[in-house]
């Protein structure tokens, strides 16, 4: 008998509209001009100039759990099971524009096939719906190498070592590309950045920049260049008007730089469930679809991206998806499409775990406790609901907390640390530590 013939692709139409979607790492809202920052970043407020800003757009706080919930559109109580891992058979935003008969394409950092501890092997780019690939830590442990100079690279599944240059570059490099040789067909491209995320190193641009502070600044500077080069190449390829360009950050930035944004200095808080952990950019952009030049103030939650991209596409987002839809606030019909954004935050490395529930004004943590929220300053202000308003406004919260049915957080921080000495006899050695800490663990 005559094999089944392999499930037909439909094709889409030659306009049908490219996407590209910019992903940096380790950078707030407060490291980028546009939203008030210090750092000179032209391109970027080019990019905002010309399209939709999203003020109150928010990751979770640290790598991993970001790229699970941003990539599949799911919150990470259903679908993130470890660190630097996702499951093999996820479904991702690339298996959705693959079968819709799109070429997809991802340059940057991976991070998703297993982080060298557990002995799980997670998803390959390939499986995850990525035609073609340029990749640092496609695979974990000992083999991540440098993301900077001398970058270690996959490149398509196979190992690319580089004595010299600089990992940035030669990673826009496949992304431009990547726009030129699919200019003429509908392409989605996914570029997760491995900038500014430490070690904080010097920039082809910043040679002499000394102290963390200092490079972090020189590569927030560069990452703009960059994203400045892939909005030349969409224009000089013609395809400015047909391609849905977005920008935004996978969580807050690390906790060891702080920048100005509107005259307050600003911690980073990635790995923290605070604003300053999850506050990060999220600009949209394309001419003759979205207005130039506009702020949203509505929430967006990571697991949004997926069903918005679809919408504004005309393509069909998974059934099952915590996800909804921005495109009316991308466009303006709508002030906002989602009331709250609750994350089950549980990342088994390093950080705490956390439950959270928080709307535009307020937040509750899962241990009870109740703030308010500045999100111009990255505040929390610990409040006594003690009016009738107050009581009521966490009490809609509590009531979102209560019926997640996501379950108890995992404790697990360390997980390195199994089967070693712990460091608090009365805790598991994944749950308090064993003393050793694992050097760029992401
Ligand atoms: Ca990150």
């Amino acid at each position: 008998m005559a094999k089944a013939p392999p499930a037909a692709v439909v094709p889409v139409p030659a306009r049908a509209p490219n996407v590209i979607l910019i992903l940096a790492d380790d950078v707030g809202v407060e490291g980028f001009s546009v939203y008030g920052g210090a750092n000179p970043t032209p391109n970027i407020a080019r990019l905002a100039s010309q399209g939709a800003t999203f003020d109150n757009a928010h990751s979770t706080p640290l790598c991993s759990p970001s790229r699970t919930r941003l990539m599949t559109g799911i919150e990470n109580a259903k679908n993130y099971d470890a660190f630097g891992y996702l499951a093999p058979n996820a479904r991702t935003f690339a298996h959705m524009f693959k079968e819709a008969g799109y070429t997809t394409g991802i340059v940057g950092k991976w991070q998703l096939g297993g982080n060298g501890f557990d002995g799980l092997t997670g998803i390959t780019p390939k499986g995850a719906g990525f035609d073609e690939s340029l990749l640092w830590q496609e695979r974990a442990g000992t083999q991540k190498g440098s993301r900077y100079w001398g970058p270690t690279l996959s490149l398509n599944g196979l190992p690319k070592i580089n004595e010299e240059g600089f990992g940035p570059d030669l990673m826009n490099d496949f992304a431009l590309d990547f726009l030129s040789r699919n200019k003429d067909r509908p392409f989605f491209l996914y570029y997760p950045m491995v900038l500014p995320h430490d070690p904080f190193v010097v920039t082809p641009a910043t040679l002499d920049a000394k102290g963390p502070q200092q490079k972090f600044g020189g590569m927030v500077a560069y990452l703009d260049r960059l994203v400045g080069t892939v909005m030349t190449r969409l224009h000089d390829l013609g395809i400015d008007d047909n391609t849905l360009v977005i920008f935004t950050a996978d969580n807050g930035t690390s906790q060891l730089i702080v920048n100005v944004r509107g005259g307050v200095s600003v911690k980073g808080g990635k790995g923290l469930p605070t604003l300053n952990g999850t506050h990060v950019p999220m600009i949209v952009r394309w001419p003759g679809k979205v207005p130039a030049g506009v702020r949203r103030s509505g929430l967006l939650d990571f697991v949004d991206v997926l069903p918005t991209m679809a919408e504004a596409t005309g393509l069909k987002a998974f059934p099952g998806l915590d996800g909804v839809s921005q495109w009316p606030v991308v466009r303006g019909s709508k002030a906002s499409a989602r009331p709250w954004i609750f994350e089950h935050y549980a990342p088994r490395w390093v950080n705490r775990p956390a439950r959270f529930v928080f709307d535009e004004t307020r937040k509750l943590y899962g241990d009870g406790r109740y703030v308010a929220l500045n999100p111009a300053t990255g505040e929390e202000t610990p409040l006594d609901p003690a009016t009738k308003a107050e009581r009521a406004h966490r009490d809609a919260l509590q009531r979102v907390l209560d019926t997640r049915g996501d379950g108890p957080l995992d404790p697990t921080r360390f997980p390195w640390c199994a089967g070693e000495t712990s460091t608090d006899p009365a805790l598991p050695a994944t749950v308090a530590g064993c003393g050793r800490n694992v050097n760029a663990v992401d």
